[in-house]
């Protein structure tokens, strides 16, 4: 996968900040590989593997699933993809899991796309998703963002101190938002 040197985007945001919306309107136009970190474990559940048990019950606590699983599957879709960039959407979301990523595939992220939402934002619109997700209730939601406040956003503050973050405001309309992630992705110089 190193030999193959792919461009990685690392989308990073609150639990319902509108990482999965947007990164699915990046793709149409900028021609990404969306590959959505909860959306792989969530499969690997429902593909009955051996780990599907242990994923299921971290996702219902919030938890963050131990990297190498995460890792794996990553790859895996990578590969298989045959594409050259790649949206990884909802990782990296600890220290851990973002020293791993780098240790096994060598690969550094072209920037992080961040998302920044008020976490009132986010608890409404997933309490109103509807789509049946086992960690949409609000005990699960609160303990969601207890792990991002914790975990997660010193993997952002991270990835700022080397300048690498594109911050956008996600509190806005769907449309609103993409505006401003489409400056991010079109080149300077057109
Ligand atoms: N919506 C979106 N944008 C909107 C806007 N601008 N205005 C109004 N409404 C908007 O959006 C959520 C809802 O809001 C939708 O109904 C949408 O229409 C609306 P969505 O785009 O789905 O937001 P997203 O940020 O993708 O929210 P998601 O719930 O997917 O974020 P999480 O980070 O919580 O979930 P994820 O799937 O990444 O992870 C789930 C769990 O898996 C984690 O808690 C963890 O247990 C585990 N996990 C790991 O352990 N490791 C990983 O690397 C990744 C996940
Ligand atoms: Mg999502």
């Amino acid at each position: 996968l190193a030999d193959k040197k792919p461009i990685v985007v690392f989308v990073l945001g609150g639990p319902g900040s509108g990482k999965g919306t947007q990164c699915a309107k990046i793709v149409q136009q900028f021609h990404y590989n969306h590959l959505s970190a909860g959306d792989l474990l969530r499969a690997e559940i429902k593909s009955g593997s051996e780990n599907g048990t242990m994923i299921q019950n971290m996702i219902k606590e919030g938890k963050i699933v131990p990297s190498e699983v995460t890792i794996k599957l990553l790859e895996k879709a990578m590969l298989e993809s045959g594409n050259d960039k790649f949206l990884i959407d909802g990782f990296p979301r600890n220290e851990e899991n973002r020293a791993a990523f780098e240790a096994v595939t060598k690969i550094e992220p072209e920037f992080v796309l961040f998302f920044n939402c008020p976490e009132e934002d986010m608890e409404r619109r997933l309490l109103s998703r509807n789509q049946g997700r086992e960690d949409d209730n609000i005990e699960t939601i609160r303990k969601r963002f207890k792990v991002f406040l914790e975990s997660s956003l010193p993997v952002i503050e991270y990835y700022k101190a080397k300048g690498k973050v594109q911050e956008i405001d996600a509190a806005k309309p769907i449309e609103e938002v993409f505006e401003a992630v489409k400056v991010v992705f079109t080149p300077k110089d057109e």
